[in-house]
């Protein structure tokens, strides 16, 4: 089996930037890897992604359905992507994943975690990351590093109470497993980010896959 590997933070905290830093470093270690994303990562999954994040504003995306919508998604990403490329033994890098339901469906939105966790087992089985990497950041400060962006989707226009949530629930859930969970603080400069990730690579290297 290959490493499975989960970036996850409120928006703004440099997931794309360091998706790209890792997708780097594993390509100079040689290792064989995908690098995917959720929602989303199969044709299929991103039109769930695109109803999810895009619906419009003539009927609101009612909260459970979010969730779903995101399982659902899952569920073909671990299908078509995830499962066949793990069990091929490489090495997958995934820009979020169910840890971003607990914080954004749960934290965000207040659904319980019990249901999620029903989910999580259903959809997912025994599979967990091997590593989550949470980088953190205050929000306001996530706030500034994306403020000029435009086009902002219908999560991105949420509230700054509504983004402490999601980032209260990630650090209760590294709290709770710091094994598989890394806390980064994202607000350092990126090179002490890299450092930081890559020692988390390192160990992953040398590690038997997570049960
Ligand atoms: N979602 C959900 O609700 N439930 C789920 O189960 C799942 C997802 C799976 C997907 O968005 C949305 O789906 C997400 C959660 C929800 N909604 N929100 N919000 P996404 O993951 O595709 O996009 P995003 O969260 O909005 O990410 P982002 O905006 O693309 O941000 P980012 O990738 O984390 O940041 P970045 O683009 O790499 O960096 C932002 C800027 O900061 C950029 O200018 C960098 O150059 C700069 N940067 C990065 N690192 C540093 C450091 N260390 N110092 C200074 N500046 C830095």
């Amino acid at each position: 089996m290959g490493k499975f590997i989960v970036l996850e933070g409120i928006e703004g905290v440099g997931k794309t930037t360091n998706m790209d830093f890792i997708a780097r470093y594993l390509k100079r270690l040689a290792i064989d890897y995908i690098r995917t994303r959720e929602p989303g990562g199969t044709p299929l999954a991103e039109k769930m992604r695109d109803i999810v994040l895009h619906a419009g504003d003539e009927e609101r995306l009612n909260s459970d359905a979010e969730l779903l919508l995101m399982f659902a998604a899952r569920a073909q990403h671990l299908a078509q992507v995830i499962n066949p490329a793990l069990q091929a033994g490489k090495w997958v890098v995934c820009d979020r994943f169910s840890d971003a339901s607990y914080a954004y469906q749960g934290g965000g939105r207040h659904i319980e975690s019990t249901r999620i966790a029903l989910l999580e087992n259903w959809v997912q089985g025994m599979l967990r990351p091997d590593a989550v990497i949470i980088l953190d950041l205050p929000v306001e400060l996530a706030f500034a590093r994306t403020k000029t962006r435009k086009n902002q989707d219908r999560i991105e226009q949420e509230s700054a109470d509504f983004f402490n949530r999601v980032r209260t629930v990630y650090l209760a859930r590294a709290k709770e497993n710091p094994i598989r969970y890394h806390v980064v603080n994202a607000e350092q400069p990126l090179q002490a980010v890299q450092n930081e990730i890559k020692t988390i690579l390192d160990a992953l290297r040398v590690t038997r896959h997570a049960t």
